[in-house]
């Protein structure tokens, strides 16, 4: 299977750390025009530096690479799944019928979406025993820290810049109300 792209953004030391070296989290998407909002999972493994790859992956329009992705990805080291689809967004459902990974759905309103409620519901109501993990609406940057999340669970290093990354989150927020009452 040929990944659109690696990350290899980082400097050569940056990539020295343990978690860039290796490429833990795969992200896919239905189709090229989802990358916009797929990015944006990308941007936040990038800032945990969790090594990743990225492709297009359709289980309407590539059948047979969605097949070989899902059976093969935890072979290739991968842990997490990242899968946004919009429409009729079967992707991440036919991916985690397959393979034993946990998959996060990204739902993506698409011009093809009614509403974005199509997305929504195809990969939020999937029947028990195969689950995907739906986050929001164009959701992708909390799909890329849920991912993190995941793999921290059995890594104190990693769990540690989730909440250092929370205590920012509050900060950033206690800033702007701070000079919100300044302004008003
Ligand atoms: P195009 O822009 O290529 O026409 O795609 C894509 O995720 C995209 O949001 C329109 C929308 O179709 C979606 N698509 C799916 C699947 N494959 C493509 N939902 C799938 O296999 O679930």
């Amino acid at each position: 299977m040929q990944y659109l792209k690696r990350f290899q953004g980082l400097t050569q030391e940056k990539r020295s750390d343990k978690y860039m070296s290796e490429i833990l989290v795969s992200i896919v998407m239905g189709s090229d025009s989802d990358l916009p909002i797929m990015k944006e999972a990308a941007e936040m493994l990038k800032y945990f530096n969790i090594g990743y790859e990225i492709d297009v992956c359709s289980a309407h329009r590539t059948p047979e690479k969605a097949i070989d992705f899902a059976k093969n990805a935890h072979k290739r080291g991968i842990k997490v799944i990242i899968a946004g689809a919009g429409g009729a967004a079967h992707l991440p459902g036919v991916l985690a019928a397959m393979t034993p990974l946990p998959v996060i759905g990204v739902p993506i309103k698409a011009s093809i979406s009614i509403d974005g409620w199509d997305s929504i519901l195809s990969i939020l109501q999937m029947p028990a025993g195969i689950p995907v993990a739906t986050v929001a609406l164009n959701g992708a940057k909390n799909a890329g820290i849920l991912a993190v999340q995941i793999l921290s669970t059995d890594n104190e290093e990693l769990r540690n810049k989730i909440i250092d990354y929370k205590e920012k989150l509050k900060d950033s927020v206690l800033e702007k109300s701070k000079k919100m009452k300044e302004e008003l």
